[in-house]
């Protein structure tokens, strides 16, 4: 269910840089860009899925962990490296959990925010994937 992106690390003696470009390495057209950060300890965020929104998110500092739940299977995915992505499309409930203190977690999205999108009712969520 999990689908990571990797991308290149462009390195030289100064350091690291990764460049993130529309329909290239990112597989739609960026329209939003957030991140969270200063999660409080032992948080969990998300509880929710998407009707259309397809996302890719990035822990760019730190880690956190990702729950993925397509309504039959459910997986954990890690993430911890500046250089791997981890895709959500539509109609995945997630959660976010066991934050580091400096996590940052990068969202890239193919759309505005619009809160009509979100699923947040884990039964009603259910009945949609049927
Ligand atoms: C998602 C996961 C990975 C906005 O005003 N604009 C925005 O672009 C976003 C993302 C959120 N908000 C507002 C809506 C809420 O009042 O910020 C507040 C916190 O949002 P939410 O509780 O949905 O945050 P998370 O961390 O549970 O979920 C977020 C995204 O909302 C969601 O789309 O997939 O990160």
């Amino acid at each position: 269910m999990a689908e990571i992106v990797d991308f290149k690390i462009i390195g030289d003696d100064r350091g690291s840089l990764i460049s993130l470009e529309n329909l290239n390495n990112i597989p739609f057209e960026v329209k939003r860009v957030y991140y969270i950060f200063d999660t409080k300890e032992g948080v969990r965020r998300g509880f929710h899925s998407h009707k259309n929104l397809k996302q890719l998110l990035v822990c760019v500092k730190g880690s956190c962990v990702i729950l993925l739940d397509d309504g039959i299977n459910r997986e954990n995915v890690t993430l911890c490296e500046p250089n791997r992505g981890l895709f959500i499309g539509a109609n995945i409930w997630h959660e976010m959990y066991n934050f580091s203190n400096d996590c940052v977690l990068l969202v890239l999205a193919d759309d505005f925010y619009d809160e009509t999108d979100y699923i947040r009712d884990y039964n009603k969520f259910l009945k949609t994937i049927i």
